[in-house]
Order: structure tokens, then C-alpha cells, then sequence
């Protein structure tokens, strides 16, 4: 009874095992599949296939609530004549040691596009911090074999402002996974030691491919 024990326990130990080392290779299979999906492209020369994809990006829509804050909700607000020219916009306040801050939209993508162009406009007043404010588009997927790595398929981050700067114009492209049946865009700052003030306003998100040929509509809209 003893040794029979013993064997089963050698027999679980190995079983786990090699099902760690499925999991490892798989891990990395998956890993290398999504290479390219976590890092901007060149924005210039994309052709836009489609509209606007963010709702209530100029904040000025009181009615509108498709703007999620996540982590600390109560520093973040949308508020009159925090925007640009004086309009509504969104503002967060990092105080020491706070960490970080972020709201994002969640748009739902029945037919992913290939790219996804993003242009926001930022504005920061005496923002110290380790990380600044940028934004973010994450893709996630439902496809099974996604579901290893909780869904996500693709982190892509804008350049980071910081300090005080006036506003300015992030725009960066996204590639996008086809297995990409979800993304969010987030407006994030913070990471560590922070405080400081970020505003945001003007946020958009056009589809757009790479191939080459006549454009319809190669314009990304400009506020
Ligand atoms: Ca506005």
C-alpha cells in the first residue's frame, strides 16, 4: 500500500510537470504570435477606413457616461473649461503618493480593422512623476486561445508628456490583432511617486489599413 502510494504521488508529480512544460511552450508560442501588437507603427501613411470610433471624445456631451474611471475615481472628473479653448475636458489630480490615475472607453469591434489611429490632445501643470500621462489602446480577445493571457493581444502606448506642458497633440497607431474582438482606450497617468495635474480632451480613434492605393478618405479629422 506504501509503494503504491508512492507511486501515484511520482506519477501526479510528473503529470504536473509535463504540463508545465505545455504551458511554458505554449505561453511562448502565444508570446511570439503576438509580437508586433504591443508596440506603436508610424501613423503617417495609413489610409482611414471608417469613422470615428470614440464617443464623447471632446467631453462635451453632459448626457454621455461612456467614459469608465478605473483606480482612484474620485480624482478624476469631467468638468466645464478644463478642455481646450476653454471647453469641457477631463482632468486628474495625482497627490503624492497616489500612484496613478486613468479612465478609459470600451469599443466593442465586430469586425476589427487592421490599424487603429489615435490622436488625443494632453495638457499637464507641474506633473512629477516617474511614468507622465500618456494614452493607451489595449486589445483583448474572447478566442480561446487568447484566454491563457486574461484576453489581452495587444498593450500599444502613446509618447508620455510630463512637467508643465501646454497642450499637445499625442497621435500614434495601433496595429490590431484580427482575433481583436474588443478595445479600450485609456487616458492613464502615474506609476510610483506622483502628483500633478493632467488634463485631456479631444480623443479620437479612426480605423485605417496600410494598404497602399487610392484613398477614400485619408484625413484624419484634426480638432
Ligand atoms: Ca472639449
Amino acid at each position: 500500500m506504501k509503494i503504491e502510494g508512492c507511486l501515484l504521488s511520482i506519477a501526479v508529480v510528473f503529470a504536473l510537470f509535463i504540463g508545465l512544460i505545455i504551458f511554458l511552450l505554449s505561453g511562448e508560442k502565444y508570446s511570439l504570435k503576438l509580437e508586433g501588437y504591443n508596440s506603436p507603427i508610424n501613423p503617417d501613411s495609413l489610409v482611414v477606413v471608417g469613422e470615428n470610433l470614440i464617443h464623447n471624445g471632446d467631453f462635451e456631451d453632459h448626457d454621455s457616461d461612456m467614459w469608465r474611471f478605473a483606480f482612484q475615481e474620485k480624482e478624476g472628473k469631467i468638468l466645464d473649461r478644463v478642455g481646450r479653448n476653454n471647453s469641457r475636458g477631463i482632468m486628474l489630480v495625482l497627490k503624492q503618493d497616489n500612484g496613478r490615475d486613468s479612465f478609459n472607453q470600451s469599443i466593442d469591434l465586430d469586425d476589427p480593422p487592421e490599424v487603429v489611429v489615435v490622436t488625443a490632445w494632453v495638457k499637464t501643470e507641474d506633473l512629477q512623476c516617474e511614468v507622465g500621462a500618456h494614452v493607451v489602446v489595449e486589445s483583448s480577445s474572447q478566442a480561446q486561445e487568447h484566454e491563457v493571457r486574461y484576453g489581452s493581444v495587444g498593450v500599444v502606448k502613446s509618447k508620455k508628456v510630463s512637467g508643465n506642458t501646454p497642450w499637445t497633440q499625442l497621435r500614434f497607431a495601433a496595429l490590431i490583432h484580427p482575433d481583436t474582438d474588443e478595445i479600450r482606450v485609456f487616458g492613464s497617468v502615474g506609476g510610483g511617486r506622483s502628483r500633478g495635474k493632467v488634463f485631456f480632451d479631444d480623443i479620437q480613434a479612426f480605423p485605417a489599413s496600410r494598404r497602399s492605393g487610392p484613398a477614400t478618405n485619408n484625413n484624419i479629422q484634426n480638432p
